[in-house]
């Protein structure tokens, strides 16, 4: 039988993390600590909610036009044969850039990002230096704060319901966060982020081996990546927590718990494009 890890509580520290690899605002007494009390208002109520529900919703002083500037840049990125990650989820699979513009010159259906292309992309790094969301970072993951991953979605991944938690190969896996920041609107249509409020602390854990919540293989076409998939699925219909499609309007920015069920609705409108900065946090000491 799997291990049983409520998480978020204390018996999800049984169950194999230490309190010191947890995220600060899930230790015991951690509304004492100083990084509660120098918090705004704002972050406050954002600790509060991630704590509670496992994720909250704000909004930042975006750019209008800064998804079409990373467009631009990919466009040239490609045109000079950049050498850039692209990940198509509906295919399961990397494109190069030949590919890709040949998918989307014949308009099929295609659900693609580009994975850590701040470095060639600087119209990319421009939105990752955004001001207000490196504050967030800084609040809430803390002193020295990690880039995990930095994906710019081109159009929604219809993904699974997941957590990211187990995909962290990092020394405090609960002090992992998502941020999701919507670049244009996204809606049902064009594949929206959908979310499972409370999910961090109602779900019972994953066994990946030898009671670790990590999974030893994160290939999305693993038997383990598929296992830990389906115990979410039965864990989430167990605890009869009902998903809740985010419907987002450019600038808004939601904040997800490393233990957070999340994943992305299937697409029914593929005309549009569902523009989105999805970046990967977490601390790397202990
Ligand atoms: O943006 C989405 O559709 C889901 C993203 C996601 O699940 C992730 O990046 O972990």
């Amino acid at each position: 039988m799997n291990a049983v890890a409520e998480i978020g509580a204390q018996p999800w520290v049984g169950a194999g993390l230490r309190p010191e690899q947890l995220a600060w605002y899930d230790r015991p007494g951690w509304q004492s600590d100083p990084r509660f009390a120098t918090a705004t208002a704002e972050q406050r109520a954002g600790l509060l909610a991630l704590h509670e529900q496992g994720w909250f919703k704000t909004r930042l002083n975006l750019l209008q036009h800064s998804a079409d500037a990373v467009d631009a840049a990919w466009r040239e990125a490609a045109a000079q044969g950049l050498s850039v990650q692209i990940d198509s989820d509906s295919l399961g699979r990397s494109l190069d850039w030949a590919e890709l513009l040949e998918l989307e010159a014949q308009r099929v259906p295609l659900s693609w990002r580009l994975v850590n292309a701040q470095q060639q992309l600087l119209a990319l790094a421009e939105l990752v230096a955004h001001p207000q969301l490196q504050a967030w970072m800084a609040c809430l993951v803390g002193a020295e704060p990690q880039l995990l991953k930095c994906s710019y979605f081109y159009r929604g991944s219809q993904a699974r319901p997941h957590a990211d938690m187990p995909y962290a190969p990092i020394p405090a896996p609960g002090a992992l966060l998502t941020l999701w920041l919507a670049l244009e609107d996204a809606d049902a249509g064009n594949g929206a982020l959908t979310v499972f409020p409370g999910s961090h602390r109602r779900l019972r854990g994953f066994d990946a081996g030898g009671g670790s919540l990590l999974l030893a293989d994160t290939d999305p076409d693993s038997a383990q990546a598929r296992a830990y998939l389906d115990h979410v699925e039965a864990e989430l219909a167990r605890a009869a927590i009902a998903p809740v499609i985010q419907t987002l309007r450019a600038g808004q920015l939601v904040v997800l718990h490393a233990a957070t069920v999340h994943g992305g609705v299937p697409i029914t409108d593929w005309q549009r494009t569902r523009r989105s900065l999805v970046l990967h946090v977490g601390r790397q000491t202990v």
